[in-house]
Formats: C-alpha cells, sequence, structure tokens
C-alpha cells in the first residue's frame, strides 16, 4: 500500500505512541543553511564527503581533513537550529511531562538538537565538536575556534583554494599526551553504534547511507508505524505508513504540536 499522506490520521496515531524515536538526518538541518551531503552545496572544494570522510583520507593528508572540518565548525558558528529541530526538542518537553518517550536518533553531527533544546539524543554519526585522541583514545569535547592557531583562515571551500598542507606537528593535538587528534565523527567503512527502539519518524535523510538507511525500513516490517519527511521520495519510501513531502522546518511543528 502506498504510504498516507493524511495529517489527521497521523496525529491520531501520534497522540497513543509512548514511545517515539525521530531519526534525522541532513535535510532537518537544511533550513538552518546547513548543506546536505547529496544536494548542491554537498561539495567541499572537488571533494564529495565519501573521498574526504575516511579513515584512509585522514592517514593519508590529516591536514586536508582537518581543513574540511575546521571549514564546517567555523561555518557552524553562524547557523542555528529551525522550527524543524524546536518542534522536535518542544515534542520531547511536553511528551516528558505525560511519561512519554522521545528519543532523536541523529545522523548530523552538526549539535543543532542540542542547541535547540533537546536531551534524548544519539549522535550516530558523532558531532564535529568533539575529538579524538589516536594515540591515548581520550574522546572530548572542543568548541576552540579555531581549533589550532595553524588552521586559522584555512579551510576555504573553494575549489580553487590551495592546500594548507599543515606539518602534522601543528594540527590539533591531545593536551595531555600530545597524540594527534582526528575529529570523532563516523567515517565511511568505520562502525557505529545501534539503537533499536519502537517508534520511528524519519526526518530528511536520503535513506542511502547505510547502517542508518536500514533502521526505519526494519522497524515498518515489524509493523511499527514511520512516517517520512522530506522534500523527496527515497528508495526506502515506499516501506512506509506515512510520507509527507516538503520542507521539515513546515511540517514538523504542524506535525508534532
Ligand atoms: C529535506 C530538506 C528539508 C533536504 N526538509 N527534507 C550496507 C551495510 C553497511 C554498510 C554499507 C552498506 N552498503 C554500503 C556501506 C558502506 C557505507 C555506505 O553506506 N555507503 C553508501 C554511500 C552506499 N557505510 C559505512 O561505511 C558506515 N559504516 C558501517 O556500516 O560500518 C559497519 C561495517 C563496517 C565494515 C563492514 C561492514 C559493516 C558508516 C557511514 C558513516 C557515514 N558518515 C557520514 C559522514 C559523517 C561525518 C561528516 O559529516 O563528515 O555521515 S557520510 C554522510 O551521509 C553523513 C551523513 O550523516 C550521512 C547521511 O546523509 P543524509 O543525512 O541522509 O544526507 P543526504 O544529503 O544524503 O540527504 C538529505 C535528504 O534530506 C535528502 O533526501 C533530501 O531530499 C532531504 N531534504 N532538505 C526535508 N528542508
Ligand atoms: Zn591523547
Amino acid at each position: 500500500m502506498a504510504p498516507s499522506s493524511d495529517l489527521a490520521k497521523f496525529r491520531h496515531l501520534f497522540a497513543e505512541a509512548k514511545n517515539i524515536l525521530i531519526l534525522t538526518g541532513a535535510g532537518v538541518s537544511a533550513e538552518s543553511g546547513v548543506p546536505t551531503f547529496r544536494g548542491a552545496g554537498g561539495l567541499w572544494r572537488t571533494f564529495a564527503a565519501q573521498s574526504v570522510a575516511t579513515p584512509e583520507a585522514f592517514s593519508r593528508d590529516p591536514s586536508l581533513v582537518w581543513e574540511f572540518y575546521h571549514y564546517r565548525r567555523e561555518v557552524m558558528r553562524t547557523k542555528d537550529p529551525n522550527p524543524a529541530h524546536k518542534a522536535i526538542a518542544e515534542c520531547e518537553e511536553r511528551l516528558g511531562k505525560q511519561t512519554r518517550k522521545v528519543t532523536v536518533v541523529t545522523q548530523n553531527i552538526d549539535e543543532l538538537h542540542k542547541r535547540a533544546g533537546s536531551k534524548n539524543i544519539i549522535e550516530l554519526h558523532g558531532s564535529l565538536f568533539k575529538v579524538k585522541c589516536l594515540t591515548c583514545d581520550e574522546v572530548t569535547a572542543n568548541y576552540d575556534s579555531p581549533i589550532c592557531h595553524s588552521l586559522a583562515g584555512k579551510g576555504s571551500p573553494d575549489k580553487n583554494a590551495i592546500d594548507a598542507k599543515i606539518p602534522e606537528k601543528d594540527l590539533p593535538r591531545c593536551k595531555p599526551c600530545g597524540g594527534l587528534l582526528r575529529p570523532h565523527v563516523v567515517w565511511f567503512g568505520e562502525q557505529l553504534d545501534k539503537d533499536v527502539l519502537e517508534k520511528t519518524y524519519e526526518v530528511g535523510t536520503s535513506s542511502v547511507v547505510y547502517p542508518a538507511a536500514m533502521f526505519a525500513p526494519e522497524l515498518a516490517k515489524k509493523g511499527v508505524p514511520v512516517a517520512e519527511f522530506n522534500l523527496e521520495k527515497t528508495p526506502v519510501t515506499s516501506d512506509f505508513r506515512f510520507h509527507f513531502q516538503g520542507p521539515s522546518g513546515e511540517w514538523l511543528p504542524k506535525a508534532l504540536a
């Protein structure tokens, strides 16, 4: 059966849900001005995420990969949560008072859910504002701007920009042990945590990057009502009970109010 776009029906089911999982991707932050990965603006210089967001890229050229993440950290200082993030955060707070649980599982590393006030968040792909030491494995929050002196003014997304080629000793280093730091994000080919929950509402993910792409379809197969909010249809749209086509910043405040 084709997914329904009947908002009243969705709200009826939603009103009965005790355990709600909201899986988000780049689309939920698009209206904050954060570029998505596979849309326009998804390239940094000439690179797609698949070529710079890998452990191989980091071992080959940590300076280049750090320029990429430094640029995105700095961009986030100019972006704010949008009505979709806020609707999700308000919904968690309101339902919490009725002992109903809302969990946000996000593939995004921009921390906009946290800044909107969501509390129960699982960051599947890590955070732009966490670093991990390659020597001692310590993970720490880091909001420094710039993250180190040598990256100041670097990381331009322009396709003609010249690589800064920063020596490893001048890249971000671990304070306690001096080891090289890396962004604490999940790169292609790396493992991530998986949480199984009961009800899923899926927001603005292309459902093409695994394993996140298989969560919602798996739940739908078990009979859990899943709603997808996306500008377009995705490869898994037909698996779901609901599909609401359009900007999440417009749909979510209506759907979750
Ligand atoms: C709007 C909107 C608006 C726009 N309103 N909507 C099968 C099983 C397991 C793994 C694989 C597999 N097949 C292939 C793999 C390998 C790989 C993979 O999935 N590759 C695909 C490209 C095919 N996966 C992995 O490597 C994962 N690791 C793994 O599985 O390890 C276990 C394992 C290892 C070895 C062997 C076996 C198992 C790790 C993947 C980590 C991905 N990391 C990234 C980078 C994170 C750090 C960073 O950001 O730099 O995460 S990649 C990138 O894609 C980022 C995103 O979180 C992720 C998802 O993208 P998302 O959010 O869906 O964005 P877009 O741009 O694709 O879509 C935006 C959507 O929003 C669109 O649909 C728009 O229409 C919509 N939209 N505006 C509503 N206003
Ligand atoms: Zn260390």
